[in-house]
């Protein structure tokens, strides 16, 4: 007997965590991930999910435990190549990782769809639950720093996050077309909840909400939107959160994230301490240790998001 559906939107690395927790604690049939592919770009000729592949290594276990990126066991003979030859190396791309990059490009070249290749490699990798791209279509973040727009792993990886953000857009976000099996998940009965992963809110979750009608559903999906704070004590776990929301003028604390997220959520997520500063929200605040270390964190954590939103049902 299914529990009903549990839809998580997700960027990299700390979303990945909270998603993997969530696919210990639930069948695969009730989660469907949906990926961030605003930070997809094209690169040494080959087209590149940062996003996807970081949540699918992941969720097959067999991501680089170190950085969150890429897979574990890697080696770097192409990466040492290319720099022999005077190519780009500043974007690691390992050898294991590789065939990934390159069979995706094969296959979206001979017209398959990035869903339709993320789905047959997510099987091929073993993973039970459904892991979507929030569009099929292109969708490019780019940040505008104080020399211009600069696309988005140049501004993360090539100059590590130093630019100075003063505003951030989603090229093709308005044209794009949200998935139809993430859209049908949305709006369908069967629904338990959705997750909003911790990753950032403004370069790894607002891609997937300015995609047309993928906000709207959310909003009206009728259960519980569940986010988790990506913000701990005033400092992101990891990346530049933290520095961009000063950037933009926002308060960097889970509280700032709470309010930029606005009337979207039921129920919030945060470390004890963040959780006193909210208090003046018109919200539902779950204190929980959101520092996932550990698998044995990741599904606390995920237990904690699943039981705050069952809660919520039943006091609605
Ligand atoms: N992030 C880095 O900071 N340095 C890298 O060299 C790097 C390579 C890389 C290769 C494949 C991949 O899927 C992700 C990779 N990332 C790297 C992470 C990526 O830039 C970010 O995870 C996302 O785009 C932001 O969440």
């Amino acid at each position: 007997m299914s529990d009903g559906l549990v839809v998580a939107l997700s960027g990299g690395v700390g979303g990945a965590k909270l998603a993997l927790g969530l696919s210990r604690a639930l069948p695969a049939r009730d989660l469907l991930v949906i990926a961030n592919t605003g930070d997809d770009f094209e690169h040494l000729g080959l087209s590149i999910s940062p996003d996807i592949d970081t949540l699918m290594y992941a969720l097959a276990g067999v991501d680089n435990p170190a950085t969150g990126w890429g897979r574990r066991d890697e080696t770097w003979s192409f990466m040492d190549s290319i720099a022999a030859l005077g190519g780009a190396d500043w974007f690691r791309l390992g050898d294991r990782d590789l065939a990934t990059h390159v069979e995706r490009t094969r296959r979206l070249r001979a017209g398959e769809t990035l869903s339709q290749v993320t789905a047959d490699f997510c099987r091929r990798l073993g993973i039970g639950p459904r892991l979507l791209p929030m569009s099929d279509d292109r969708v490019r973040t780019r940040v505008q720093s104080d020399g211009g727009w600069i696309d988005f792993q140049d501004y993360f990886v090539r100059q590590q996050c130093r630019p100075v953000v003063r505003k951030l857009a989603f090229d093709g976000a308005a044209a794009a077309r949200p998935q139809p099996e993430v859209l049908a998940a949305l709006r369908g009965g069967g629904l338990r909840a959705i997750v909003i992963c911790p990753s950032n809110p403004f370069i790894s979750i607002e891609p997937i909400l300015a995609v047309p009608g993928l906000r709207d559903a959310i909003a009206q999906s009728g259960v519980p939107v569940v986010a988790v704070s990506p913000i701990i004590g005033g400092r992101a776990v990891k990346g530049p959160t933290a520095k961009m929301m000063q950037e933009l003028g926002l308060e960097a604390s889970a509280a700032g994230v709470a309010r930029h997220y606005g009337d979207l959520l039921s129920v919030y997520v945060a470390e004890p301490d963040d959780a006193a500063s909210l208090a003046g929200l018109r919200l539902k605040v779950v204190a929980a240790p959101t520092l996932m270390t550990s698998l044995a964190d990741r599904e606390a954590l995920a237990r904690v998001v699943l039981d705050a939103a069952d809660a919520r049902r039943r006091a609605a």
